[in-house]
């Protein structure tokens, strides 16, 4: 086809396919009934796109459904299901050792004492997949059927109507591999990537499989060719990578590229790079794939550079250039982008395809879907609708000139202008405020003053005691919100309800016999959508739902303009707990950098100047804690690791402006207040000199799955500051006993000052119930009133 995308959201518009699961789990229906809604959203989902103008007969409509996460998909596929799971491999299924639906989802989500699958963050995306656990016995073979069935269900639709041939999606064998973790069990020395044999064999057979079903061609995503933080060479990377193909693609024959499956062992491969750039000072991913026997290569022309040419072996393969962003909202400036595909020509393709740089499944569905949304932001957006257009637009365009696209080019180039000049993107007072920062803005005094100088005002027993901030969301909750959203709860009952949430959090905490107390955040949706509400420069969205892992999701904001703050954003909530108690209440703001990473950021400005605008926002709210007489507060960046950039050569700027930003946000408060902050969701290592950069006074960090290791990573690292490791796992139900938590703060205590120990959760208690909360908050106390003693 002369235009595609790598991907579509697959929860469905108006999050139909959340709906269909969640009612699976509860028990209200059956998962004959979850397949037939599914289907019914797949065949939509497919026509819909035709109506966009991708075409229906050649696989240009990616088949890119998932229950819950492709990465869980292909361990289903291979049926590379971990040890304690391996019972339900079988049970109710019709296939071999395939999983039920209901198995599926049990490794996803857990049950009784076996833990789900870890998650972990998509590349450098707030997506979150599963992590397959591969051992030298696990088994892997062709055991799932799935994508062949998806396949023929809309080739050949069982209602009679517009039938569609799409291309299946797959993860791609290396990059399973390379995001696979090694099996708990397994010998020391084994990496997942030993199995890429007994992978391949089965990608073989299914792909035998999609070619006797008429599949043209299929779709098999290699993003572990874009980064360097797989901690695995280039080298190893390409071994892998010609092995696998020279399986996949030489050995078995191809369907003829124009959509001819007649008896072919295969369809047409399509292998794609998503998420940044194929070359690098390690390997140059694009020739190795032009070295290969696949037909086409999608590469990703928004975070990557147009490449040199001529790649030798690209003569007969066909370049998928991904020019429109899958990752970010921006409508493109298609003129400009039309010169990018001109441009392409060097390369000597054997011809081009107009795409996405990546899946839109980072995307919402449809801008039309926001009818609150200012009309001039509107004309400057594409949501993934927009996009499919966007692609259509430009394949167009060059293949038949711009005049045939002329009327479009220029709605383009006059959204483009419009934006550039609208009020409100560049605001003189922002710019001169961020354009007058100097280096004192961005220290504050020695570790050892503040040290001394908080201990006197807020004279806290050893092992301080604390949660992260957020209580847990009762439906109530949620119901009062909801209602105060849709105007049927005035402004004042909705203040008294979120004060009578507050006052009972803070009493519970006076009860339990916390040290450092929150306010509970009942009045927050979301960490980062609660201050973009507020904060100029930002739009938010009714419909803008996009997946963050297995059926839930988020609405990212927009940040569009010049960030200020136009009134205190958290003081009065804080203020009002803090006036309920004598013990220091802790301010709770989000951080900088993770307001960005969980924005769509604007693309006409570096990411470290928008940083700064937000930091300087959060820097004003701090001071007006401050005076509001809060002497603790917290900073939360989760998502420090989660934009660190995937090539190396990129990380020392990266870590330079994240660490200033947050540094601006904090440094203007007095040496008697003390500076919180928040890490989760990630691994740190790769960030350890960061954490330290950052120069808060506590550092609370998500620890107990991983037994307090980051502990002596801090300290190998330098940081002599406050840590509050987390002593239980958020994330289940499952209280921790009084002895687990001695055992962990303990523990904690022997790789670093005991003096600088917090005791704390993992994460914030929001979407946990009271019960538990309760519980588990009264063991953690009583635990350090035990280590206490002992010190
Ligand atoms: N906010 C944002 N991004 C995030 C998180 C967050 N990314 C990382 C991590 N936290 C992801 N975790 C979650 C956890 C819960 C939900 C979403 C992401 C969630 N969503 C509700 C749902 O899908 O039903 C909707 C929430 C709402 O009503 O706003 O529960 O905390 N931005
Ligand atoms: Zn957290």
């Amino acid at each position: 086809p002369q235009a595609t995308i790598l991907g579509y959201p697959r929860i469905g518009r108006r999050r139909e396919l959340k709906r269909a699961v969640e009612a699976f789990w509860a028990g209200r229906t059956t998962a004959d009934e979850l397949e037939a809604t599914t289907r019914d959203l797949r065949l939509a989902t497919a026509r819909h796109l035709v109506d966009l103008g991708l075409d229906a007969g050649s696989a240009a409509v990616p088949g890119s459904f998932s229950y819950y996460d492709q990465v869980l998909d292909t361990v289903a596929l291979l049926g590379a299901v971990p040890e304690r799971f391996r019972d339900l491999a079988s049970t109710g299924s019709t296939n071999g050792s395939a999983l039920s639906l209901e198995g599926y989802f049990t490794l996803a989500r857990g049950e009784g004492d076996k833990p789900p699958l870890e998650m972990t963050k998509w590349f450098d995306t707030n997506y979150h997949y599963l992590v397959p656990e591969i051992g030298p016995d696990t088994p892997i073979g062709f055991v799932d059927d799935r994508a062949v069935r998806e396949f023929t269900e809309l080739a050949q639709p069982a209602d009679g109507g517009q039938a569609v041939v799409t291309r299946p999606v797959l993860v791609g064998p290396v990059t399973f591999l390379l995001l696979s973790k090694a099996a708990d069990n397994a010998p020391d020395g084994f990496r997942p990537l030993d199995r890429l044999d007994d992978v391949v064999a089965a990608y073989a057979e299914l792909l035998r499989a999609l070619a006797a079903a008429g599949a043209p061609w299929v779709q098999l995503d290699e993003p572990a060719l874009v980064t360097d933080l797989l901690d695995v060479s280039f080298d190893e990377v390409a071994d892998a990578v010609r092995r696998a193909y020279a399986r996949l693609a030489t050995d078995l024959s191809a369907a003829s590229v124009d959509g001819d499956a007649g008896g072919a062992e295969r369809p047409a491969i399509l292998v794609t790079a998503p998420y940044g750039d194929l070359r690098s000072e390690a390997g140059d991913g694009l020739a190795l794939l032009a070295g290969t026997d696949v037909e086409a290569i999608a590469i990703d022309l928004v975070k990557g550079a147009v490449p040199e040419g001529p790649v030798p072996g690209l003569e007969n393969k066909t370049l998928v250039a991904g020019v429109i962003d899958g990752h970010n909202i921006w409508r493109a400036d298609l003129d400009a982008r039309l010169t990018t595909l001109e441009g392409l020509a060097p390369l000597g393709a054997g011809a081009v395809t107009v795409g996405s740089s990546t899946s839109l499944l980072h995307v919402p569905h449809d801008v039309a879907d926001e009818p609150r949304l200012d009309a001039g932001l509107k004309s400057w957006l594409a949501f993934a609708d927009q996009k499919v257009r966007e692609v259509v637009t430009l394949a167009t365009g060059l293949a038949d000139g711009r005049p045939a696209v002329a009327e479009q080019l220029a709605e383009s180039t006059a959204a483009v202008r419009s934006r550039a000049e609208a009020p409100g993107v560049v605001v003189p007072s922002v710019r001169d405020r961020a354009a007058a920062l100097t280096p004192a803005d961005v220290e504050r005094a020695p570790y050892a003053e503040r040290a001394a100088a908080q201990q006197a005002t807020l004279g806290l027993p050893p092992l301080p005691t604390t949660t992260i901030g957020s209580f847990p969301q009762t439906s109530e909750i949620r119901t009062t919100r909801a209602a105060w959203v849709r105007g049927e709860l005035s402004d004042a009952e909705y203040t008294a309800a979120m004060r009578a949430e507050i006052a009972s959090t803070v009493a519970l905490q006076e009860e339990l016999g916390l040290d450092v107390l929150v306010h509970g955040e009942p009045e927050r949706n979301d960490m980062v959508q609660y201050f973009a509400e507020q904060l100029d420069g930002f739009a938010t969205t009714v419909h803008g739902w996009v997946q963050s892992y297995g059926s839930r999701c988020v609405r990212p904001p927009i940040l569009w303009g010049d960030v200020s703050r136009p009134a205190p954003l958290t003081v009065d909530w804080t203020a009002y707990a803090a006036s309920l108690t004598d013990k220091p209440v802790k301010g709770m703001l989000t951080g900088p950098v993770t307001i960005l990473a969980w924005s769509f950021v604007r693309d006409d400005l570096p990411l470290g100047d928008t940083a700064d605008q937000v930091a300087l926002a959060l820097r004003d709210e701090v001071t007006d804690l401050e005076q509001a007489g809060i002497g603790v507060v917290q900073v939360d960046e989760p998502a420090l690791r989660e934009l660190l950039p995937l090539r190396r050569s990129a990380h020392a700027d990266y870590l330079e402006w994240s660490v200033r930003s947050f540094r601006l946000s904090t440094a203007g408060a007095g040496t008697a207040t003390q500076v919180h902050t928040h890490l989760c969701y990630s691994e740190f290592g790769q960030v350890i000199g960061a954490i330290d950069g950052l120069d808060a006074d506590v550092t609370s960090v998500e620890a107990a799955r991983s037994r307090m290791e980051i502990v002596p990573e801090l300290a190998d690292a330098g940081y002599g500051r406050g840590i509050g490791p987390g002593v239980y796992d958020i994330h289940s139900p499952r209280v921790p006993s009084v002895e687990e938590v001695t055992d962990l703060v303990s523990l904690a205590a022997k790789s670093i000052d005991p003096r600088l120990v917090w005791v704390n959760p993992d994460c914030g208690l929001k979407t946990r119930g009271y019960a538990e909360t309760t519980e588990s908050l009264r063991n953690l106390v009583t635990a350090t009133r035990e280590v206490r003693a002992t010190l």
